[in-house]
């Protein structure tokens, strides 16, 4: 049976191909070991990336599970020189108060083996930058409609559109200026929006440093309940 309904709604088979668990175990380890390559690059050059490249890495991220198939996000792709040099203006001015008073010395010493400070030159050197929004409600027929898990189904879309970045072979990094609603403003976002997440998409430099972190390991990060 191809179709079906419920509630009265249609319903299609789902199909895609079975593997043996040999096969499964594989794919999985391979993924993984795909994945753990994954990292935050902060010197992203800038190299041309295709409009094309974004639009596919939108909507990778834009098959993300979410509260009642809402899709409660809106995502804001960004070339234009004047705006990132604006963004970027905004965010540093943010990061600057942040970085010099509004974080506490805890935070401020959790940050020095990232390496990170209030200068945010990826904002305008990155070909692209992504601003997720998520979308709060939506207004039908004049009404509130609240999404539901909105945070939830967003963070999900974000993890999505990063492993599409590192996929395709380019670089991001999750920047949380905060507050962000200058982001609103600048972007002349509608009320329902509200920004989540900035990330700058490129190609990383010719030469670039990563912090040499390790991961937890399994145990670190699972309990098993057989
Ligand atoms: N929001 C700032 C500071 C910052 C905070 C954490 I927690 C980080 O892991 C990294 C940076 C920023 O985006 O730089």
């Amino acid at each position: 049976m191809e179709k079906t309904e419920i509630n009265g709604y249609p319903h299609v088979a789902y199909q895609r191909d079975i593997y043996k668990l040999d096969e499964v175990e594989k794919r999985s380890l391979e993924f993984h070991d795909w994945l753990d390559t994954r990292r935050t690059v902060r010197d992203i050059s800038d190299k041309p990336i295709s409009k094309k490249v974004i639009e596919n890495l939108i909507m990778a991220g834009s098959t993300a599970p979410s509260g009642a198939h809402k899709q409660p996000w809106t995502f804001c792709a960004i070339s234009n020189s004047e705006l990132k040099k604006e963004i970027r203006k905004a965010a540093e001015k943010e990061e600057y108060d942040s970085y010099h008073g509004r974080m506490s010395e805890r935070w401020l010493n959790d940050l020095k083996p990232i390496g990170t400070d209030w200068n945010k030159p990826f904002i305008e050197e990155a070909p692209w930058i992504i601003i997720v929004f998520k979308r709060v409600y939506e207004m039908i027929d004049e009404e509130k409609h609240n999404n539901y898990y909105v945070n939830e189904s967003v963070g999900i879309a974000c993890g999505m559109i990063i492993s599409a970045i590192h996929k395709a072979g380019l670089v991001t990094l999750t920047h949380t200026p905060s507050p962000m609603n200058f982001l609103t403003k600048i972007l002349e976002r509608p009320d329902n929006e509200r920004p989540y997440l900035l990330l700058p998409i490129g190609y990383p430099k010719d030469e670039v440093y990563v912090p040499d972190l390790k991961r937890k390991e399994l145990d670190e990060v699972a309990v098993f309940y057989e």
